[in-house]
């Protein structure tokens, strides 16, 4: 199974308005054991120093996406093709969100039945 992934040969843009601070870029994609690549080596620490420099404007988006306590609001149809998509967190939780390419006539509830969400521990919440 494959979740954010960026296959052989792809390439993956992504727009992010980046706060100064530091950061961790990682690859939680499993190998055949299960394994996240993070404990291959795909994790580095990023540090995002402040700056006056211009930055580039951010692209017009056409759709948006707001990530609210608990769901996902979509502005409009998304289009085939190169898009902007703004995605904002709204409500009190962090989220975060992968976009997944469904097989074939696969659904929605094939995908929760194959990674077989577990409610995490009432203490954990
Ligand atoms: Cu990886």
């Amino acid at each position: 199974m494959r979740w954010g992934a960026i296959g052989p040969g792809a390439t993956g843009i992504t727009t992010l308005k980046m706060t100064a601070g530091d950061y961790l870029l990682v690859c939680f994609m499993l190998n055949a054991e299960d394994v996240p690549h993070m404990a291959f080596g795909m994790i580095k620490p990023i540090t995002v120093i402040e700056s006056s420099a211009p930055v580039a404007a951010l692209p017009e988006a056409k759709v948006s996406i707001d990530m609210v306590d608990f769901g996902f609001d979509f502005s409009g149809a998304i289009s085939a093709g190169p898009q902007n998509i703004s995605v904002t967190k709204k409500g009190k939780e962090e989220h975060e969100a992968f976009l997944i390419r469904l097989a074939p006539n696969a659904t929605a509830t094939d995908f929760v039945g194959a990674v077989a969400l577990d409610a995490p521990p009432a203490a954990s919440r």
